[in-house]
């Protein structure tokens, strides 16, 4: 075999249909944007990666992927000094660079390791440490939302406002995917009616184990006030107030498991959190934790320190739900099941069309690496979507002005 050096790497911005799905910083646009990254070996291997399909993200890259020319797919500490050198050089502005470069370095490390596991012709579960499940379970990741966006007809959910709309929301999903465990994206209506609206699906589903996410949309007062309805009826809370101080206060004052996506997002937020106990559960999320080599590490962290560990998402396409079946595969610590809004997206840029989901899982993909393919003709649509749409980033917040007006964005709100 040879040693894969990297030929050449390419990233190509996409956009899909979304739904107007709320949520504390506003309403979804009706397109999402993402990115699809491949590296190709000398040999004429290609890897396959899916990231954010921000603007800043594929300048990023783009100015970062001649300098990989000649690494070989399996160095990471190339990768890593290459991006360091690049996003430090050449970007600021609203993404820091200690955001962005753990974003840049993941983008293109999934590919890395898809084009390793496809050389080798092996899952790339086994690389990551070896299959300690054969399919991954997944969340209903249930959103308000308004019944189509502004402007056009009702979508075929329609709104979300209120409890019922809820429960039928939860109904559709469980009947069509068979999920299990039940997320509710909070942080936009008054809480009582947030709270009102979890207990209706209590009442409907009575052993599926729940999670509520406001995004830091609660005053500290606020989630203390609500703590005792929270009580034995959710299995974490995410996110329910702002930063890790803030957090803290509340776990101090319950034995709920408080999780993140928010606030514990780069290792050096680890130390803190132990420090104050704020979060006992964190959400992984290789996009921004820099690569599945990163998150693996961040599993034995958590394993290490006793903490929780379940898996963030944001709407995606299918090769990132296979890359984060992998990983979530190859976790034996992986504590609860994971999220995903996959089912909230009808396209696809992979060839087959939409990954399974099944019994609320995931089974990890046949095949080498991934497992997936690209549809190349997918990829020149959802292009052409994205050259149209005209974004360069996402904005929930003026989306949510379309819709009410006097709207502003707070957090906490409540
Ligand atoms: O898609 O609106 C959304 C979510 O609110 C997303 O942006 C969050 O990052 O799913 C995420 C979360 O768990 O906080
Ligand atoms: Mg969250």
């Amino acid at each position: 075999m040879t040693d894969l050096r990297i030929a050449d790497v390419r990233i190509t911005p996409i956009a899909f249909r979304d739904p107007p799905l709320l949520n504390n910083a506003g309403c979804h646009q009706p397109f999402a944007l993402r990115s699809i990254i491949e590296v190709e070996t000398e040999d004429g291997v290609i890897g396959l990666g899916e990231s954010y399909g921000t603007k800043k993200l594929i300048e990023a890259v783009e100015a970062l992927a001649p300098g990989l020319r000649g690494v070989a797919v399996t160095d990471l500490n190339a990768l890593w000094a290459k991006a360091r050198e690049s996003v430090v050089g050449n970007l600021t502005g609203y993404m820091g660079q200690e955001a962005l470069l753990p974003r840049v370095v993941a983008a293109v490390e999934v590919a890395m390791w898809d084009a390793l596991g496809k050389a080798l012709d092996r899952p790339l579960c086994d690389l990551l440490g070896g299959k300690v499940r054969t399919k991954v379970p997944f969340s209903a990741y249930l959103f308000y939302k308004f019944a189509g966006h502004a402007g056009e007809e009702p979508d075929d959910w329609g709104e979300v406002l209120t409890p019922e709309q809820l429960v039928g929301e939860a109904e559709r999903f469980i009947d069509t995917w068979g999920f299990e465990a039940i997320k509710l994206k909070a942080g936009i209506l008054p809480p009582e009616e947030e709270i009102a609206g979890l207990e209706a699906l209590r009442a409907r589903f009575p052993k599926a184990p729940l999670r509520i996410d406001p995004n830091g949309g609660w005053t500290v007062e606020t989630t203390l006030k609500y703590l005792p309805r929270l009580e034995g009826l959710v299995e974490y809370l995410e996110d329910p107030t702002v930063g890790i101080e803030g957090n803290a206060r509340v776990q101090a004052r319950t034995g709920i498991p408080l999780a993140t996506n928010m606030y514990v997002v780069a290792q050096e937020h680890l130390p803190p959190n132990m420090k104050h106990d704020a979060f006992r559960v964190i959400l992984s999320d290789h996009h921004y934790w820099g690569g599945l080599k990163a998150s693996r590490d961040l599993a034995e962290i958590c394993r290490i320190w006793g903490l929780g560990l379940s898996m963030h998402s944001n709407s995606h396409m299918g090769i990132s739900l296979a890359a984060m079946t992998h990983l979530a595969a190859a976790t034996p610590n992986l504590s609860y099941d994971c999220d995903t809004h996959y089912p909230w997206q009808t396209d696809e840029v992979i060839e087959g069309g939409k990954l399974r989901i099944e019994g609320g899982c995931v089974r990890v993909p046949d095949g080498p690496g991934l497992g997936v393919t690209l549809d190349r003709d997918a990829l020149k649509r959802l292009h052409r979507n994205y050259v149209a749409c005209g974004y360069t980033h996402r904005d929930d917040e003026t989306e949510m002005r379309r819709h009410w007006p006097d709207w502003t964005f707070e957090r906490p709100k409540f």
